[in-house]
């Protein structure tokens, strides 16, 4: 299913007008099966107020466990691959593309009647190697068509089967000393195309796929620090500017990689939403999991402790009515990334407990926690058509 990205770039001036069929189409990736979630479970507490529930999930494992198909098709109305689409598995080589793992996801959602996000067309990280020598050596034109390629390589090939692309992901620098006025982080895109690159990302998004809800995806903004509140602030800067400058982005996401024991203000995390929505964006909460490093090696202390965390943020962010999404970072925790980080590791040794089902793929207080969360928040529906229709 590779296609060469030598022979698709000569369909670029045709996909920058709108007119070029995209590689693939639609119904290859099989019919739109029925919703196949259970009323009783996270999904379907979500879908009664007009919301979504969903995951990251890997292909290879969904392509070899059959229980754990069975508990995403249970579980979710939404999924993405966590490593699918990014730049460093579909474009491993200049002109060699593989979708394949990609397109598994694709496949499964769509025969569960399962919604999709993109992620991510544009990141610092998941570059493949031969990208930031090529993005050093290139003019600004030179980086601009790379940019573009690659953009209607990946997008055009899911267009019209993407609920939310992630465009830009974690585009504001992190911790550290914040160098550029702007507040961005300094990027192999940024270095090639200056600050602009954003924009323009969300532009050749738009022609590559101009149903699906743009998206700037970003970490660390839900916590209770002055560094995080600089960064919300920026955030809502920059979305202000994007809104005044027409640029076509339509969401915005929060990540949500918690710290079981970081401070969290539900007063300041309510207005920044309160923010994103009243600038006409819809908000998802898209790689919700809890780093339980602080809490205690017990089991049933820990999954309270978690729980506690994932109810406190979810009643606040329930409550915003352009809140749309909930995606966890994986939904069992015999898949979490927070075992492979060294900052995440615990140190008692034990293997993290972040998500709602546990490494025997048994449901956890934090799925109970979502469950409780989307049967008390007000109905969505409203919302959610009304954002459909923003552009
Ligand atoms: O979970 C992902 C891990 O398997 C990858 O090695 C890593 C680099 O591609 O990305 C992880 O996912 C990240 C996501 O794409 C963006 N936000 C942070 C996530 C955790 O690092």
């Amino acid at each position: 299913m590779s296609i060469s990205l030598n022979r698709r770039s000569l369909l670029t001036g045709a996909a920058a007008s709108g007119l070029a069929a995209p590689a693939v189409a639609a119904a290859d990736f099989g019919p739109v099966g029925r919703p196949s979630w259970a009323a009783d479970g996270p999904q379907g507490a979500a879908a009664r107020k007009g919301l979504a529930f969903g995951a990251a999930v890997p292909s290879n494992l969904l392509n070899r466990s059959p229980d754990f198909r069975t508990i995403l098709a249970r579980d979710c109305g939404l999924l993405l691959g966590n490593n699918e689409m990014k730049m460093a598995v579909v474009l491993p080589e200049p002109g060699r593309t593989d979708f394949a793992p990609a397109d598994s996801v694709v496949r499964f959602a769509r025969a569960h009647g399962q919604h999709l996000r993109g992620h991510a067309l544009v990141w610092h990280e998941a570059l493949p190697a031969w990208v930031a020598p090529r993005l050093a050596g290139a003019d600004a034109r030179q980086a601009e068509d790379l940019l573009r390629r690659w953009i209607d390589t990946v997008a055009g090939r899911y267009r019209g089967m993407i609920e939310s692309w992630d465009v830009v992901n974690e585009i504001l620098a992190g911790y550290g000393p914040v160098r550029r006025p702007d507040g961005l982080r300094e990027t192999p895109w940024l270095a090639a195309l200056g600050p602009g690159y954003v924009d323009l990302a969300f532009h050749l998004a738009r022609e590559a796929d101009p149903r699906a809800a743009l998206a700037w995806n970003e970490d660390s903004l839900e916590h209770d620090f002055d560094w995080v509140e600089a960064r919300r602030s920026r955030a809502l800067k920059r979305l202000e500017g994007m809104r005044a400058r027409g640029v076509p982005i339509r969401r915005f996401g929060i990540q949500a990689h918690l710290v079981g024991d970081h401070p969290f203000d539900a007063t300041k995390f309510r207005r920044f939403l309160r923010e994103l929505g009243q600038l006409g964006l819809g908000i998802e909460i898209t790689e919700l999991d809890i780093d339980d490093k602080a809490f205690p090696a017990d089991i049933a202390a820990r999954d309270r402790a978690v729980a506690d965390v994932v109810r406190r943020i979810l009643d606040v962010a329930l409550d915003e009515p352009a809140l749309l999404n909930v995606v966890t970072w994986g939904l069992f925790d015999g898949d979490t990334w927070l075992n492979d980080h060294p900052d995440h590791r615990r140190r008692d040794g034990l293997r993290q407990r972040p998500l709602p089902l546990d490494e025997g793929m048994r449901p956890k207080p934090f799925r109970d926690a979502l469950i409780a969360a989307f049967r008390a928040a007000p109905d969505h529906s409203a919302a959610r058509a009304r954002l459909r229709n923003t552009t």
